[in-house]
């Protein structure tokens, strides 16, 4: 299974993934899954908002307070292995154990591959599972646009969910009792003795943009003194985001920038450039961002350069359930609960159900790149664990 979408998307070269949503490797991930769950018998359904499920149900035919479990299979420009996909083969690997040891679910079992979570392509993160959850305005996400300058609405049209139907779906979160997703580790908390772990807790994340906003001009004949220079704000701007972020002990990233019109022999007329923040409270991401924009001002003021800041998505705290937590460390018999300072789709999912996480050990440490890691064993003992907590959680 892991070994038909380990090539899908990924560059030779440098080991990175492209799995952008909607692309033909990310159209190819999701071929993957259909065979996967088909192979299974599983009945196959997709949500208004481009999200796919494939369910194991009961041979009473039940469909009330279903367990879901999966992840996602987008990732980051340059992404690793691991970050999505794992989730989604070890729930389909799980229910290959508890048929090979003979449970019968008294409820639903399914397993989800939720849409852009990276937000690698329209720009907010979790938007599948967003939309599911009711968490973003249908119109703002209509007409979010990637790269390309498409909007979400239309390559929704072009790849069957139609774009006036994307929402809360309130139909299909009636049918779920909890969500339980399993995902690499994308710090360094699990060692060799403990493969697997439960999350605690997402911190407070977000992302925004900022526009400075400058005269496009001519590289070699216009004089320093007759400059409007985007790119002179930006570039301090992102010095001042790391001395904001080591003040108000956060963490603050740069990693997308736009220029217009990008040529080498041309004053930049427009620099866009995305921070990413995350803290241990709101109170430091908050006071992180307010830090940059005062500097990004102050800066695009000295160069006579405009600057806006838009707040793309901002993720408060999420404390996972604390119930099906427990639950869930129970029916692994002890292993350690830890924070993440990654978004989820469990995280957003936790406003409208229980949700719980597990982690298996990245013994680099590493995400969001090629160096991602996961030992087969940690993976195995992953979807043991996995199998554990769903086996307990499926019956009657
Ligand atoms: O950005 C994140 O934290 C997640 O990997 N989407
Ligand atoms: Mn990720
Ligand atoms: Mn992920
Ligand atoms: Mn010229």
């Amino acid at each position: 299974m892991w070994a038909a979408l380990l090539p899908v998307g990924r560059d030779t070269a440098t080991g990175g993934y492209d799995r952008f949503v909607w692309t033909p490797s990310e159209l190819e991930c999701r071929a993957w899954f259909l065979d996967e769950a088909r192979a299974r018998s599983l009945d196959v359904e997709s949500d208004g908002n481009g999200n796919l499920f494939a369910w194991w149900h009961p041979a009473d035919g039940r469909r009330d307070d279903a367990v879901l479990t999966g992840s996602h299979l987008d990732s980051v420009p340059g992404g690793g292995a691991f970050d999505g996909p794992l989730g989604v083969v070890s729930a389909f690997a799980a229910i290959d154990l508890l048929r090979a040891r003979g449970v019968e679910p008294a409820r639903p079992l399914g397993v989800a591959a939720f849409a852009e979570e990276e937000g690698a392509r329209f720009g907010v993160a979790c938007l599948g599972s967003r939309l599911l959850a009711g968490a973003i305005d249908p119109a703002r996400a209509r007409a979010l646009t990637d790269g390309a300058g498409r909007t979400f609405a239309e390559v929704a049209a072009e790849n069957g969910v139609d774009p006036d139907g994307i929402g809360r779906d309130d139909a299909l979160l009636s049918r779920v009792g909890c969500y339980v997703e399993l995902h690499v580790e994308q710090g360094r908390a699990l060692g060799p003795a403990t493969p697997v772990g439960v999350a605690s807790a997402i911190v407070p994340h977000g992302r925004w943009r900022l526009d400075f906003t400058g005269e496009g001009n001519h590289a070699g004949t216009t004089r320093l003194i007759d400059r409007r220079d985007p790119m002179l704000p930006f570039a301090s701007t992102v010095l001042a985001a790391r001395a904001a972020a080591e003040r108000h002990d956060s963490v603050a990233t740069v990693g997308k920038v736009r220029v217009v019109p990008g040529g080498v022999n041309a004053i930049p007329s427009a620099v866009a450039a995305w921070l990413d923040s995350r803290g241990p409270d709101e109170r430091s991401v908050r006071a992180t961002v307010a830090d940059v924009l005062e500097h990004a001002r102050a800066a695009a003021r000295g160069h006579g350069v405009g600057v806006e800041l838009t707040e793309e998505s901002y993720t408060e705290v999420v404390d996972f359930n604390l119930a099906l937590r427990d639950r869930v460390v129970r029916a692994l018999g002890g292993v350690p609960v830890l924070p993440t300072g990654a978004g989820h789709d469990a995280g957003v999912l936790s406003a409208v159900l229980p949700t719980a996480m597990l982690f298996v050990r990245n013994p680099t440490g590493v995400s969001h790149a090629p160096a991602e890691h996961a030992e087969t064993a940690d993976c195995l003992a992953g979807v043991e664990a996995l199998a554990a907590v769903l086996a307990d959680l499926v019956r009657g």
